[in-house]
């Protein structure tokens, strides 16, 4: 194969990437941008500071699991949380392996789809899964 040939090929495989990038799953997990389809946590009331945004349910909130911008680690350390998945519930848990208490965040759309979380659930989120509605 010539290197012409190979260089189109390449260019037709990229192309094809996008595409399926540009459709089916326009979110990128843990990219610092809380976008459609995910669940976000914030360092800070309000949706402020550092953002943690997750394509998927999450077992272990690790060392590695940071926030984007200011506030460490998210484990135990999350004020506020939005879900951005229209088609899924999120339940978020105390403990690893969505353990201890669960507190419900409702579909995107829904007025509960987003808060600063309540004081004795402050600092506290472990684990977390997206949950399929009906
Ligand atoms: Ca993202
Ligand atoms: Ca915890």
């Amino acid at each position: 194969m010539s290197a012409r040939r190979i260089a189109i090929a390449s260019i037709a495989l990229v192309l094809s990437l996008m595409g399926a990038a540009g459709t089916a799953n326009a979110a990128t997990h843990d990219n610092g941008v809380c976008e459609s389809g995910e669940m976000c946590l914030w360092y800070n009331s309000y949706y402020k500071g550092g953002v943690w945004d997750s394509y998927w349910s999450d077992a272990e909130y690790t060392s590695a699991d940071v926030f984007h911008g200011t506030g460490g680690q998210i484990n135990n350390n999350s004020a506020s949380v939005r879900n951005r998945d229209a088609t899924h519930n999120t339940i978020h848990y105390q403990y690893y392996n969505w353990t201890g208490w669960a507190f419900l965040v409702l579909i995107a759309g829904d007025p509960q789809d987003r808060l600063t979380l309540p004081s004795e659930y402050k600092n506290q989120f472990s684990s977390f899964q997206f949950s399929a509605i009906g």
